[in-house]
């Protein structure tokens, strides 16, 4: 396929996981549809469900790593950056997928614009127990705890962690889970840049709002729960796309 030298796409949060297969159906889609128009794919996060390590292999996700490939054997080029679900993904999954491990905040030339891009979830400072937990769970000492531990232990724990973690999101307010406001414009401040995108929340929207004493944006990626959503930017234009599920 020809690759439109002016398009990029922006993804986050599908979640994938092997008993959501109606999702992976409608990702694999994309990427053998949609996607290889771009000549740039960037994934800020949560791609699955939850990651336990690149040894963890399964017909699954090597099934996704090889959409991929396909992908960026086609020309596209691929980002990643880890969401709060698969930060333990790794060198060696991302080279199996083709795509290139970013740093968790990074600002990209964007058609001649700087566009700071995230996953997102360090913008919500308000909820201070999961910020401890980043904090831990990114040191070296706490992956290499977990790292050396065996996989079914690693599967339990996830399985415990997610089980948690949805109790926890249940009892917070809908403003303690979404993003701090300050923080936005002091990122867009710090890195001298009117764009930000980021995923986490699962509320697709744009945002105008005032940065560096200018117009300002910030771009929220939509979940992939019910559709497929992705952000098409141009040139000349930024759109959040959706597309249904295929009926099966
Ligand atoms: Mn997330």
């Amino acid at each position: 396929m020809i690759k439109d030298e002016s398009v990029t796409y922006f993804i986050a949060d599908l979640h994938l996981a092997q008993n959501r297969p109606d999702i992976t159906a409608c990702f694999l889609s994309f990427l053998k549809n949609d996607a290889p128009k771009a000549e740039k794919l960037y994934i800020l996060g949560d791609l699955f469900e939850y990651w336990i390590g690149d040894d963890d292999k399964n017909v699954f996700v090597l099934e996704v790593a090889s959409a991929l490939k396909v992908l960026s054997q086609s020309g596209t080029k691929l980002y990643y950056i880890h969401g709060n679900r698969d930060f333990l993904l790794g060198e060696r999954y991302a080279q199996a997928c083709g795509m290139k491990l970013l740093p968790e905040l990074d600002v990209i030339d964007l058609y001649g614009k700087d566009v700071v891009i995230m996953h997102g979830d360090t913008l919500c400072t308000r909820d201070i127990a999961y910020q401890a937990f980043r904090k831990k769970s990114r040191s070296w000492w706490w992956q290499a705890i977990v790292k050396s531990l065996p996989l079914f232990v690693r599967k339990q724990i996830a399985e415990n962690y997610r089980k948690k973690s949805a109790s926890a999101t249940a009892m917070k307010s809908q403003e303690i889970m979404d993003v701090t406001e300050s923080e936005v414009i002091a990122q867009l401040e710090l890195h001298h840049s009117q764009l930000l995108i980021h995923g986490h929340t699962h509320r697709p929207h744009v945002h105008d709002i005032q940065a560096n004493n200018a117009f300002a944006q910030r771009i929220v990626l939509g979940d992939w729960y019910e559709q497929g959503a992705w952000l098409k930017v141009t040139k000349q234009s930024i759109e959040l796309l959706s597309q249904p599920f295929q009926p099966h």
